[in-house]
């Protein structure tokens, strides 16, 4: 890693990623992760034309399996031509090579595909800086021009959840060694899945958690009540032969239904079904303009992402407010203050300051 001095080539690299150039790409990738002086403005100038690709999102808990789909998802989309981005925000990166990479014939090919651009983000802890880094690497690689950009996040926490939001289509990866359903919605699985993979479909187990998936999803939606009159309570068998919330090519109206697809990442099996179910939340998106919607609430979390960050950056960067702590830390310890009066005499400042 270089140092952190301004980089004089910004130019050079800006034209190089604008001209396609995948080490213009890695270049600046490496200036936002690093946060390297000018990756605003390199941001601000290559995202002006607004996004550009499409983003499919793979999160689920750890050894679901998620590696190995976006490996099979990449090698059937390479079939089609496409060109792609991947980012892995992942804590045991088999694409990166490393002890894993050996018995992965797959991801092994996926890494060394020139139509394949693969990076993969360390966890870096729990730290809040991950998920708008993660954001903004997904933002350059979306603005790079691949065909589409897949990211793969591990379901648990707020940080992975947050970067799930970055993509427009989110498929949660469920496996039946993590658990039942409940553990899913618990995990806030159930709010981010537009749609469910129950992979390792050969192990035993599977069939059930498809069907409890099911039952969640119908529940949620409110349908299983509204179909059945009250008074002959809840069937849910009955109600799911009424609603088959598993096949996407019966999408009515305006509303999505969540379908719950199986894989065998290994095999490949249910892999097309899933690249099928993908396109049909695609065309779900443009058709009801949700994906307009998307995007919009997707800009609004970016703005405040930033602000937060400038602002953090604007106040510890500051002598006047790093004396003012120094100050605040010596009234506190005198009895003449609290962190709240010290905050707020900081709050002023730098509001004044950047009036
Ligand atoms: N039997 C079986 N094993 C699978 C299947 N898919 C993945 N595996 C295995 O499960 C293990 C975990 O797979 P990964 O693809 O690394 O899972 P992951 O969700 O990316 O894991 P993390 O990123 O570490 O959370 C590997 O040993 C895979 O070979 C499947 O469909 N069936
Ligand atoms: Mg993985």
């Amino acid at each position: 890693m270089k140092s952190k001095r301004p980089v004089p080539g910004h130019q050079v690299l800006l034209q190089g990623f604008l001209e396609g150039s995948v080490r213009g790409l890695a270049r600046a990738i490496s200036v936002v992760e690093n946060e390297r002086d000018g990756f605003q403005d390199l941001l601000h100038t290559v995202m002006t034309s607004g996004p550009q690709t499409k983003r499919v999102g793979f999160t689920g808990p750890p050894g679901a399996g998620k590696s190995s789909i976006v490996a099979a998802v990449a090698t059937a989309y390479r079939g089609l031509e496409e060109h792609l981005g991947i980012v892995a925000v992942d804590p045991t990166s088999p694409y990166s090579g490393g002890a894993l990479l050996g018995d992965r014939i797959r991801m092994n090919d996926i890494a060394t595909d020139p139509g394949i651009f693969i990076r993969s983000m360390a966890t870096r802890g729990s730290l809040g800086g991950l998920a708008t880094a993660t954001k903004e690497v997904v933002d350059l690689m979306d603005s790079f021009g691949f065909d589409r950009v897949l990211v793969e996040t591990v379901g648990v926490g707020q940080t992975e959840l947050e970067v799930t939001a970055a993509a427009d289509t989110v498929v949660v990866v469920l496996v039946p060694e993590s658990g039942d359903a409940i553990q899913a919605m618990k995990a806030g699985l159930m709010e981010v899945a537009d749609i469910f993979v129950v992979n390792k479909a050969d192990r035993p187990g599977a069939p059930r958690l498809v069907k409890e998936l099911r039952q969640a999803l119908h529940l949620r939606s409110g349908r299983a009540l509204r179909d059945i009159p009250a008074h002959h309570g809840v069937d849910l068998g009955k109600a799911m032969k009424l609603e088959r919330v598993s096949d996407a090519s019966e999408q009515e109206g305006e509303e999505w239904a969540v379908p719950v697809l199986t894989t065998n990442a290994l095999t490949g099996e249910g892999v097309d079904k899933l690249l099928e179910t993908v396109e049909a939340h695609r065309r779900w998106l443009v058709e009801s303009g949700e994906l307009g919607v998307l995007r919009r609430a997707r800009s609004g979390i970016r703005i405040r992402d930033v602000v937060d960050r400038e602002m953090r950056r604007v106040a510890w960067n500051s002598e006047r407010v790093n004396g003012l702590l120094t100050q605040g830390v010596e009234e506190i310890a005198l009895g003449r203050g609290t962190p709240y009066s010290a905050a707020d005499n900081i709050l002023r400042a730098l509001l004044r300051q950047r009036a």
